[in-house]
């Protein structure tokens, strides 16, 4: 684990050991979400499943607007509460993610307790007194800053959680081209490749993990040349495809 990664292992520790013993966890994301929150809270409700076995409501206000993002939230099975028929006062927990107290593009009361803020946007002096407060400006995306949580904690991600991670980054930077960091390029990367990687193997074995470490694994192809050939060839030919690339003839790198 490199140095960066084993520093946050830490801050997250502190994070989790805080979290391990209180009661009722929800997770506040701003009105009319948009994919950077929607993704960040399904993550942060992972990371708190897996780690401490405990659950989380994630709470909204207004609408999701877009049709992308409706199909999202509906795809990936992300559930959603109302924030307007939430008690607050049942909750020891609350975090907020990809918005800040008092900004106004969320709908929990002023002078509310917040607990957790985890952000991108501008740090609000209002945010510095929250119990746990982790504002990165220069980061592209909230998702990349929880993202980064689950790969400290050394936490497996899913294919529904994987996507929803990948696709905030993709279009909250508008494919990297916009604010992206070096992190949210990182990010977009290894999602990107664990994905790949699953499709390829679709349906002939299992893959898993992400980036440098994703790889895949088909048993019982049988003991023939011929039958490894078969295999070989839909392989390569599903990677290509993956990858937008269409009867190109192969040329040797090294003669
Ligand atoms: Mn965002």
């Amino acid at each position: 684990m490199d140095y960066l990664l084993s520093q946050l292992k830490k801050q997250t520790d502190e994070l989790l050991a805080w979290v391990r013993g209180k009661g009722k966890i929800l997770i506040i994301v701003h009105d009319n979400p948009d994919p950077d929150c929607l993704a960040s809270a399904m993550a942060l409700h992972h990371l708190f499943v897996m780690k401490l076995n405990k659950d989380s409501i994630i709470t909204f206000s207004g609408m999701i607007g877009r049709s992308e993002n409706i199909a999202m939230a509906k795809e990936l099975q992300i559930p959603l509460t109302p924030l307007e028929i939430v008690n607050l006062k049942e909750y020891q927990v609350i975090c907020m993610l990809d918005t800040q107290p008092d900004t106004g593009n969320n709908s929990l009361p002023p002078g509310t307790r917040v607990d957790i803020v985890i952000d991108h946007h501008p740090l609000r002096q209002q945010t510095r007194e929250c119990r746990w407060c982790d504002v990165r400006e220069d980061y592209g995306t909230t998702a990349t800053i929880i993202y980064e949580y689950l790969l400290s904690q050394d936490v497996s991600i899913g294919t529904k959680l994987a996507t929803a991670l990948f696709y905030a980054i993709k279009s909250e930077t508008q494919d990297l081209g916009r604010e992206a960091s070096l992190p949210d390029k990182e990010a977009y990367l290894r999602l990107f490749a664990g994905e790949i990687i699953k499709r390829i193997v679709a349906g002939l074995g299992k893959a898993g993990g992400h980036g440098m470490m994703a790889g895949g694994k088909i048993d019982d192809i049988g003991p023939s040349r011929k039958a490894l050939n078969k295999v070989e060839t839909l392989l390569k030919s599903r990677f290509l495809s993956e990858l937008g690339i269409k009867k190109t003839r192969p040329r040797k790198l090294i003669r």
